[in-house]
């Protein structure tokens, strides 16, 4: 069982217990699954070592808390989850993730019209039944429609960021077992799609083990169902509701296995029919002339026998790449682990959980040479934003650090300075001149028509001291929609401004998505991948924004914070 899993089982716990006015209690739960997503080392690792008592010395987590995940760990499941999820009338998990919707109005909705779940909650918003309840009005009633909606087409993908702790742990399990070999997850995992559909999983392995590696595939412990079981091909459905398939290919069919399951479909069809155009022809097995072999073992083969250079698999959309493969002119795309720096962080200043010498020795952890802290500005008080008298104390105490570390990491005075309703900052002119990193950002009014939400972007960036455009749409992964805004736009005048656009690598916000960064890289207007950290186990998110990049076609000349120190702060000062 992974953190994740027993946070998620807390963190419904608190839901269903604040749906049920319970004081305190639901807060107890929450902090405690918020505490243990956020752990570095593995909850049931911690129950082995130390048992009980070591449970309990997890922050936030009391007796009563420690023997459920206790019978969690032991048991895979929890008597005490399964039985508040019995009792209450309504599909909670399925409710709360409409966005703005919580356990509180969920409660109201069930009191008053009966609604059950998303069927029920769908129907009642059309027939404009929500509106007329005390404190949900006809603003409510639409944002619940959009929100279905939205659910509805995105909600059964799951973010990558998400999948790759367990996608990760299953291929280690899998690697261990005799017989298997080249354990490597394909499909749009390969291609670090921003969501996934489900797992495909190819192992390399004779004959004589594949029945065993398949009989322990269905058979871990995470596994719900079973859909198919054999020897070459199985698929699973997992517990927290995804699927995985697992085929089992033989050495010399390695390569032409994994090109046909990274895919895209899109990218296969495109290859297929080149091989065709050269008398040849390519499936999962092989590409083969007549009845000779030509290819099969390596990737790397196949594309050079169909006179192509290698596409990396973030590539493989067929938007134009097999074209540039013709023809040998490929982009370079920006390596994983290449960044010198990460220009978002928070600290406990405002609503991060660290201090900023934590976080710095963090990053150095991570190989960053240097990091801004950009904490919030006072316009979004819950987050205790900084006002400018607090900026300049954190700028001093950054002075200090600074002379600490100094030679080892450099920490950027900074902000994620709030863009108001009409445009202008959040904090005067002459504060903001003397930061390293000036972040902007929307935070607010996100439901503005999308001419003045672009003209209000286009106003804050046109502010001489904006470097950087902050999480750029707004949008949550499968759960808000961007905000309507003219993106060509905002590109068009960052060019002119020479304003850098955020890749903000954090796993639900992914902005900007792949096919605006494409436009960046075509418009050359410079990016940086910022992790947003919020924690210091957050650094690990930046491979995720340069994944996203690569889909995007960026090289490391388009983004600022692969670059020296040096360099990256003269583009701020210039651009
Ligand atoms: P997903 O799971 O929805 O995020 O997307 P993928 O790309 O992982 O797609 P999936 O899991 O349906 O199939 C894995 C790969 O297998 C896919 O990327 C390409 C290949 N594939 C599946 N079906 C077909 C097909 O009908 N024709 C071809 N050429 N390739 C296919
Ligand atoms: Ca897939
Ligand atoms: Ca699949
Ligand atoms: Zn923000």
């Amino acid at each position: 069982m992974e953190n994740r899993d027993i946070a998620r089982i807390l963190f419904e716990i608190s839901e269903y217990l604040d749906m049920e006015d319970i004081p305190f209690k639901p807060r107890a739960y929450g902090k405690a699954a918020e505490v243990i997503r956020e752990l570095e080392e593995s909850v049931g690792e911690i129950y082995k070592k130390a048992g009980i008592k070591g449970l309990t010395d997890i922050p936030g987590v009391g007796a009563s808390i420690a023997e459920k995940i206790e019978e969690i760990i032991r048991t895979g499941k929890l008597k005490y989850y399964e039985e508040l999820k019995k009792d209450t009338p309504v599909k909670l998990d399925e409710l709360t993730r409409v966005e703005g919707l919580g356990p509180k109005k969920i409660k109201r909705l069930h009191e008053k019209l009966g609604i059950k779940n998303l069927d029920d909650l769908e129907k009642a918003a059309n027939e404009h039944k929500i509106r007329d309840l005390e404190d949900f009005g006809v603003k409510t009633e639409e944002n619940i429609l959009d929100g279905i909606t939205f659910l509805r087409q995105h909600g059964t993908r799951i973010i990558l960021g998400d999948a790759i702790p367990f996608a990760e742990t299953l291929k280690d399990r899998l690697e261990k077992l005799p017989g298997a070999s080249k354990v490597t997850i394909a499909g749009s995992y390969r291609r670090r799609k921003e969501t996934i559909g489900d797992l495909d999983i190819l192992v390399v392995s004779g004959s004589k083990s594949s029945a065993k590696i398949m009989d322990f595939f269905v058979n871990q412990q995470e596994v719900d169902r079973i859909l198919a079981h054999g020897p070459t091909k199985s698929s699973v459905r997992l517990r927290n509701g995804i699927d995985v398939d697992l085929r089992i290919v033989p050495g010399e069919s390695y390569g032409a296995a994994l090109a046909y399951f990274t895919g895209s479909k899109a990218h296969n069809v495109h290859m297929r029919e080149i091989a065709q155009q050269m008398g040849m022809k390519l499936n999962e097995y092989s590409l083969v002339k007549g009845n000779r072999v030509v290819a099969g073992k390596s990737e790397q083969e196949i594309y050079k026998a169909l006179g192509l250079s290698y596409v990396e698999p973030e590539m493989r959309e067929d938007l134009g790449e097999i074209e540039l493969a013709k023809r040998s002119r490929l982009p370079k795309l920006i390596e994983y682990g290449s960044l010198d720096g990460d220009l978002q962080t928070q600290s406990d200043w405002t609503d991060g959980r660290d201090s900023i010498e934590a976080l710095a020795k963090a990053a150095m952890k991570s190989g960053l040479k240097y990091i801004a802290i950009t904490d919030h500005t006072k316009r979004l008080a819950m987050t205790n934003g900084l006002d400018e008298k607090r900026l300049k104390s954190q700028m001093a105490e950054i002075d200090k650090l600074n002379k600490k570390f100094k030679g080892k990491i450099k920490i950027l005075k900074g902000s994620e300075c709030d863009i108001l309703k009409d445009g202008t900052l959040d904090m005067p002119d002459n504060t903001l001149r003397n930061l390293d990193v000036v972040g902007v950002s929307v935070h607010s009014f996100f439901n503005m028509p999308r001419k003045d939400q672009t003209a209000r972007i286009v106003r804050a960036i046109n502010n001489p001291n904006a470097d950087i455009l902050f999480h750029p749409t707004g949008r949550l992964v499968n759960k808000r929609k961007a905000y309507d805004v003219d993106m060509d736009e905002i590109i068009s005048v960052a060019k002119k401004t020479g304003t850098v656009l955020e890749i903000n690598a954090f796993p639900e916000r992914s902005d900007l998505a792949d096919e605006y960064i494409r436009k960046c890289v075509e418009a050359g207007v410079r990016m940086s991948i910022d992790s947003d950290a919020h924690s210091v186990n957050h650094f690990g998110y930046l491979d995720l924004g340069v994944a996203q990049a690569r889909r995007g076609w960026a090289t490391k000349n388009d983004i600022i914070n692969a670059w020296p120190l040096d360099k990256c702060l003269g583009f701020l000062k210039n651009g």
